[in-house]
């Protein structure tokens, strides 16, 4: 008897253990779906028309659900026995069906647009202007790494004390940051998420984009764009230090280059003179 009543007991845990395994998969599952954390100036723009799409579209795809669903209830069989025929043009539905129409292009459409052309010219491409604060960096993409370069200490690119890193991303804290990107071979996209920045890295186009970073830690930089057989490895890192630790890295990374920089190795050479493209 005891026995049993133990057994039935054990087999209790065993279920409210299962069942609060499942719960804690679905929450980290939801975690998962949830985009990473913002640590920009500017990602809440992003979040912003992102989340009114989301919403928006939410709320015709319901209407649209409710109509579709309530008149199929509606006029069933069992409530009308009788078929009831229209070609649906008369004045009052060509006007429902306009109404409709213009509800979806006004809040749909229009609101995205105007809210993200004013971001683009207010924000995304309200470049900062050139300055000793300005943190400025090179970005090359190639099958399948991401280059980056720092000009060293002449304050020069594509000199020969330049700091290359690959696929390591270091920045300040709380920085403008500028990027000056292009691509060796095919189109590669830089992603990152935690600033929501996304750009593409076209061979002979230079794309620029600014972002800023408000939290210390690292952080993924990925690649967006189907890039070839390895896109999936196209993996780097992004590392933002508090101004003191960004300094003496970039002192430290300074000695390196002038140190170690192989400067007839065709690694190093693929710089532009700032500001040139
Ligand atoms: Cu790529």
């Amino acid at each position: 008897m005891n026995f049993s009543f133990v057994e039935r007991l054990n087999g209790l845990f065993a279920q409210a253990e299962s069942v609060a395994d499942t719960a804690t998969k679905a929450l980290s599952f939801w975690e998962r779906m949830m985009p990473p954390e913002d640590i920009s100036s500017s990602g809440h723009l992003i979040m912003w028309l992102f989340n009114y799409t989301t919403y928006v579209n939410l709320f015709w795809f319901s209407l649209v659900c409710l109509g579709l669903f309530g008149f199929s209830y509606l006029y069933s069989q069992k409530r009308h026995k009788k078929a009831f025929y229209t070609h649906g043009n008369e004045k009052k539905h060509l006007l429902i069906t306009a109404l409709i129409g213009l509800g979806v292009f006004l809040s749909v459409d229009m609101v995205i647009t105007k809210v993200s052309s004013r971001d683009i010219k207010e924000v995304f491409w309200n470049f900062p202007e050139d300055s000793e604060e300005l943190v400025k960096v090179q970005v090359y993409a190639q099958q399948w790494a991401w280059n980056f370069r720092y000009a060293g200490r002449d304050g020069e690119f594509n000199t020969a004390d330049d700091v290359v890193l690959l696929n390591d991303l270091v920045i300040p804290v709380n920085k403008k940051v500028m990027v000056q990107m292009t691509s060796k071979d095919v189109i590669h996209s830089f992603y990152l998420p935690n600033v929501r920045l996304k750009a593409d890295a076209i061979p002979g186009r230079f794309a620029k984009l600014w972002f800023d970073a408000n939290k210390v830690g690292e952080y993924e930089v990925a690649c967006a764009e189907m890039c070839g057989i390895h896109h999936y490895l196209m993996k780097g890192k992004m590392t933002v230090l508090s101004q003191e630790d960004y300094d003496s890295w970039k002192n430290e990374q300074e000695d390196i280059a002038i140190a170690t920089n192989d400067t007839e190795s065709e690694n190093l050479r693929w710089g532009w003179a700032w500001g040139s493209k």
